[in-house]
């Protein structure tokens, strides 16, 4: 029986010295240990040894099975380390190399330009302040000076919410809404999106952006308006850029004027950009009227101020000589990364 269990152990040992798989280490561990094993089978031999042998006899068949128990478990563990050793192997990464570069984007000829006209303005004291898109009526018309009977205010022009909640046509709610909670001097620029029922070509679109200015003080005059919008075009456009007023008309400024620049890419000779005449339309602007004034709560008696408006997407295509607005709006790549 010694004999046997010597075998038995030698040559499970044997095999598992020589196994290099888990597979193999399993199949060895069936073939000796398992139900049907060869060890099994001595252990169910106990029947026919005398009993005064069995203690003995069960003792050297507990130490074969413990020594081929030992030698299969650090046979798996070699195995196990030597898999995770050739997977790293494997799945090294060479840091040396040079890393995929993400591809950044840049930002848009608006926003381009409306940090450029901020920064103008920021360096005057302004701040600049922004506002809700959807707005009430009263906001954008009425407290405007805008009539019920007044044009803009069609169904064709504007985007109705329902008959007191639009959006917003222009940037202006957002000084109304600065003006009733704030005590003059006040000094502000207010860019965003505006929206029209418009039909799209190459100089319209229903959704634009606008940059507004309102500036209100004790004994603001025309001269303010005239001294600022001029250093605002110097530094938008080149420092011989000259400007000229035109008078217009706006309900929610008293007088009221549109403000030219000189060609700056012609210099006021006349070329394409300026479709001959040597001056290129900008912005409106004007002294706020004193109704305005009035109904958010500012004594007209006591401040004055004035306002102006500018389309920026004129701005963007004018500064990057663009000829067709849709580019702005389609995000084509290959329009986007010439600027
Ligand atoms: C308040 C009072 C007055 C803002 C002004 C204009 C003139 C103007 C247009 C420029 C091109 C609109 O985008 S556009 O079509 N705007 O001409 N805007 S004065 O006047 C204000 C604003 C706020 C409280």
């Amino acid at each position: 029986m010694q004999e046997k269990l010597a075998r038995i152990k030698e040559e499970a040992l044997a095999k598992l010295n020589a196994a290099g798989t888990m597979d193999t280490l399993n199949e060895i561990r069936l073939a000796y240990l398992g139900k049907k094993g060869e060890l099994t089978e001595v252990l169910k031999g106990m029947r026919d040894v005398a009993p005064e042998d069995r203690p003995k006899v069960g003792e050297w068949v507990n130490s074969t099975r413990k020594a081929i128990e030992e030698r299969l478990a650090s046979a798996q563990k070699e195995i196990a380390e030597k898999a995770l050793e050739a997977r790293l192997k494997a799945e090294t990464v060479d840091v040396t190399l040079p890393a995929k570069l993400p591809e950044i984007g840049h930002r848009h000829p608006n926003t381009l330009a409306l940090e450029e006209l901020e920064r103008v303005f920021i360096g005057m004291g302004y701040e600049v302040v922004e506002g809700p898109e959807v707005e009430y009526d009263y906001y954008n018309f009425e407290a405007l000076n805008i009539p019920a009977n007044h044009p803009a205010k069609d169904e064709q022009d504007t985007f109705y919410v329902n008959d007191k909640i639009l959006l917003r046509t222009q940037t202006s709610p957002v000084q109304v809404r600065v003006m009733e909670k704030t005590k003059p001097p006040i000094r502000i620029v207010a860019p965003g999106r505006v929206f029209r029922s418009d039909d799209v070509d190459a100089t319209h679109s229903p959704c634009f952006n606008q940059v507004e200015g309102l500036v209100i003080d004790k004994n603001i005059t025309f001269a303010d308006l005239k001294g600022t919008l001029a250093q605002f075009a110097r530094e938008m456009f080149g420092q011989e850029t000259k400007v000229k007023f035109r008078p217009h008309h706006f309900p929610f400024t008293e007088p009221s004027a549109e403000m030219d620049v000189s060609c700056f890419k012609c210099g006021g000779k006349g070329c394409r950009m300026c479709k001959g005449s040597g001056w290129i339309e900008i912005l409106g602007c004007g002294m706020v009227h004193p109704k305005v004034l009035k109904m958010s709560g500012i004594d007209p008696e006591e401040y004055s101020g004035f306002a102006f408006g500018i389309g920026l997407e004129r701005i963007t295509l004018l500064k990057y000589e663009i000829d067709d607005m849709r580019l702005l709006y389609e995000n084509d790549e290959r329009f986007l990364k010439q600027f």
